[in-house]
């Protein structure tokens, strides 16, 4: 096991990234520097960078444990929600699919479940993952989210499930795989399909018509750490198959700190758990 006490405490990163390969402690010079400029130019063509083996075998084990033994306490969520999550624009035709409602079931863990002394809570917690976030992003300023319940998950798919195609809200998600599917449970999006002021349609509706011709998909195996632009990039998981699930742990950051969503996404989001959290909230 991995030492955790106050009196020791170190960036998580430290301890579970393998850092020989991907040197995000030391980004200011020589190897590190290389690395870093490698990815942000990665990120400035394709939109995405993808890490195999970002956390190697021997730490992922105890991470994959550790989500395996919390996800019992979570519940199983059904998400409906259109591509935008959010109010549909009435200029779009009724029968256009970018109105459809997508629905899919996954086991998650919302922020509030995952205890501060977790593996996984201190590497989403860890100055080294986010400022290194925040560079290949190319942002001023990065901050992990301010939201109680959505700035991690963990979401597990078991087999038969999928994650229903969507932007996300906030523009910058990262995914780290803990336990991949046997088969299925890719992950697929299209990179850029929007900007802040326009979309690509047409590569939209060709995609949810079910022509994966600008899709990108690639194969991840568990460890594997993925940044993309999620709130301008449709994406989601295609079936996951075979006998176990696919467990996510879901990093997510603002480019403003303290930014919390509204509670009643909150509650479309987690249902009737957290609505009892906040009506407990605001009797008091
Ligand atoms: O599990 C994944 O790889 C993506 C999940 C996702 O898109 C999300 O939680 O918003
Ligand atoms: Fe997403």
């Amino acid at each position: 096991m991995f030492e955790t006490t106050s009196t020791n405490k170190q960036d998580m990163v430290l301890n579970l990234v393998d850092l020989a390969r991907y040197p995000i402690d030391d980004l200011d010079q020589g190897q590190g520097a290389e690395f870093l400029r490698e990815c942000q130019e990665h990120m400035e063509i394709h939109g995405w960078c993808n890490f195999d083996n970002f956390i190697p075998p021997k730490s992922l084990e105890a991470l994959a444990t550790e989500s395996r033994e919390l996800l019992p306490n979570a519940e199983t969520l059904t998400i409906k929600r259109n591509i935008y999550q959010g109010k549909v624009d009435p200029t779009v035709p009724e029968d256009d699919p970018r109105r459809r409602e997508y629905v899919h079931s996954a086991i998650q863990l919302a922020d509030d479940q995952i205890p501060s002394e977790t593996m996984i809570q201190q590497l989403y917690k860890s100055d080294l993952l986010t400022d290194f976030i925040r560079r290949v992003q190319g942002k001023e300023q990065l901050y992990r989210y301010g939201d109680e319940f959505q700035a991690l998950n963990i979401v597990a798919l078991q087999p038969g499930s999928w994650h229903g195609w969507h932007y996300d809200v906030n523009e910058c998600t990262v995914t780290l795989l803990l336990q991949a599917a046997d088969e299925g449970g890719e992950f697929t999006f299209i990179p850029d399909s929007r900007t802040p002021d326009s979309e690509n349609t047409e590569i939209v509706d060709q995609f949810l018509s079910g022509d994966m011709t600008h899709a990108k998909t690639f194969s991840r195996g568990a460890g594997t750490l993925t940044l993309f632009r999620g709130g301008y990039s449709l994406h989601g998981v295609s079936e996951v198959k075979g006998g176990q699930p696919r467990i996510t742990a879901i990093l997510t950051y603002n480019e403003m700190p303290g930014v919390v969503a509204a509670d009643d996404i909150n509650i479309r989001i987690y249902g009737k758990r957290v609505e009892q959290i906040l009506a407990g909230r605001s009797l008091s």
